[in-house]
């Protein structure tokens, strides 16, 4: 029993370490491994898609990928039992294995045909593995337990030693082939990684700063800082593996319906008069009071500059932008063409993009969340229209056009929190990217709103910070905040979900006084 699944695992690491070491040559995202793991998201329904956002956060592909690895786990198991008399039912299912590799890795767009190499080599040295360690085994079980009529058990005790240690032998010979080969394939692959090409860029600056004025947050009453730190900048993505992009390997093309169809290398971009906006971005899936918006500083050049130059021609109503690893969005050719400033961003907060947020560069464009608006790593821009072409989370049920929505969030007291008797500070951020916050109002208990004092306003482009203090007794109480933008709009009150263009409602928070 034991040897029989031992050898199904075996065999399941080593088609995986063998499918590991090609796709170090081919890309990492060849990996038969990390390619079902990519086809996998990718069917994903939106509604699964935003339960893992919310319950795992940015580590919902450390779960996926521990879930893979458990049914991979399994699925040796299966295979060695099934074939404790015979090797086929074994290597049909390391076959199959392999298909569902190849399916996943054929299924991408990003790959070519040489990205079937790793999820091939993988499936045969699967099969290959099973079939070595199942004979080596069957001798020895056969020649312990007796030949098959059962007459002789252990007459030949030498001989039933010698097919032992040949068994051994050649199971640990496997293991550590298979390691060795996974590790190279491993190193290799993080052999191929950009951080030296981001080093290179070095720091990015604007002769046109933008400063922030003193006042803009109020961190020391518990609301964010006003500029979020890159390690702190949320991260949302449907990459498994982060996309790899040298400054020397990228481009940017700009087609579709255009005059003049353009070719950008990174230093054409890089040579440019760069210029400095601060954006407030946020992800559609981010639920009421949740975590997903983040505020930075982006260095690049503005987008309609680009599109001038490419001519766009009248009737294009969508820029379809596609990152390397074919992830598209569909934005708006009007809020690229108008004054908010919708960037191609090649640095953050006057570094480098970090590779996790598109180096060497991605979209920004203030006022629409960030999938129908921010390609990281994008390298494709086709002007084309709504009624042609539809972006990635458009068929998986999130509308085609997703202004951000005029949001508040309370960050103090926390959720559940505890606060002393007395003036307890009540905080948080309010959005309305483009417009401009006007007014926060919060009330406790379902009393009289009461306005907050809001931080100085930087642009109407980022968060806006915002505090007031209540006097309150010891006991549970409940905060709501509601805020209004530039326009006059007043937060909803009804809460909608964040499938198909954004979550609404009051945030609402209880906390004990003491
Ligand atoms: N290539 C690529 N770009 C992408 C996405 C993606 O999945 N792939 N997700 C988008 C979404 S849904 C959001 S909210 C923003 C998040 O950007 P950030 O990770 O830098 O915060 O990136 C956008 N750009
Ligand atoms: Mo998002």
């Amino acid at each position: 029993m034991l040897v029989a699944a031992g050898i199904g695992v075996i065999s399941v690491g080593s088609a995986l370490a063998v499918g590991q070491l090609a796709a170090a040559f081919v890309g990492a995202d060849a990996s038969p491994f990390l390619a079902v793991g990519n086809a996998a998201i990718d069917r994903t329904p939106a509604q699964v898609k935003d339960f893992a956002v919310r319950n795992f956060g940015t580590n919902d592909k450390t779960v996926l990928l521990l879930g893979m690895a458990v049914v991979l786990v399994l699925f040796g198991v299966l295979a060695g039992l099934l074939s404790r008399r015979n090797s086929l039912p074994g290597t049909a299912l390391a076959v199959l294995l392999g298909l569902v590799g190849m399916a996943a890795v054929l299924g991408r767009t990003d790959l070519g045909q040489l990205g079937v190499l790793a999820p091939t080599v993988s499936l045969v040295a699967g099969a290959l593995v099973f079939r070595l360690l199942h004979r080596v085994a069957y001798d020895w079980i056969t020649v312990r337990d007796g030949g098959p009529d059962g007459s002789d058990a252990d007459s030949d005790s030498d001989e039933a030693d010698t097919s032992r240690r040949k068994f051994l032998i050649r199971t640990a010979g496997v293991v550590v082939g298979a390691g060795a080969v996974g590790a190279v394939g491993q190193v290799l692959v993080n052999g191929n990684n950009v951080d030296a090409s981001r080093a290179a860029v070095g720091p990015l600056t604007s002769s046109t700063p933008a400063l922030v004025p003193p006042g803009a947050d109020f961190a020391s009453s518990g609301t964010p800082t006003f500029i979020t730190d890159a390690a702190k900048f949320y991260r949302v993505d449907t990459a498994l593996t982060v996309p790899q992009v040298s400054t020397q390997s990228w481009s940017l093309r700009i087609h579709g319906m255009v005059n003049n169809e353009q070719h950008y290398s990174y230093a054409d971009i890089r040579n440019r008069q760069l210029v400095e906006r601060i954006v407030t971005l946020c992800c559609v899936s981010n639920p009421v009071g949740g975590p997903y918006i983040s505020n930075a500083k982006f260095e690049g050049v503005l987008l309609r500059d680009l599109l001038l130059e490419a001519g766009v021609k009248p009737g294009a109503d969508q820029l379809l932008s596609t990152s390397v690893d074919g992830y598209t969005a569909g934005t708006p050719v009007d809020t690229l063409l108008d004054d908010r400033g919708a960037m191609l961003a090649i640095g953050m907060n006057g570094q480098p993009l970090p590779v996790e947020h598109g180096f060497p560069a991605r979209m920004v464009v203030p006022g629409l969340y960030g999938y129908v608006s921010a390609t990281k790593w994008v390298t494709d821009m086709e002007l084309t229209t709504f009624r042609a072409r539809e972006g990635y989370w458009v068929p998986r049920g999130y509308s085609q056009l997703a202004p951000v929505k005029t949001e508040s969030r309370i960050d103090k007291p926390a959720s559940f929190g505890r606060a002393s008797a007395g003036s307890v500070v009540v905080a948080g951020i309010a959005w309305a990217q483009t417009k401009g916050i006007k007014r926060v109002e919060v009330r406790v208990d379902n009393g009289p709103w009461q306005d907050a004092q809001l931080a100085t306003e930087v642009n109407k482009n980022s968060w806006r910070m915002w505090r007031t203090f209540f006097d309150l007794k010891p006991g549970n109480h409940t905060v709501e905040s509601r805020a209004t933008d530039d326009t006059g709009y007043v937060q909803m009150q009804a809460a909608e979900d964040t499938i198909p263009d954004g979550a609404t409602g009051w945030p609402s928070v209880a906390f004990t006084v003491s």
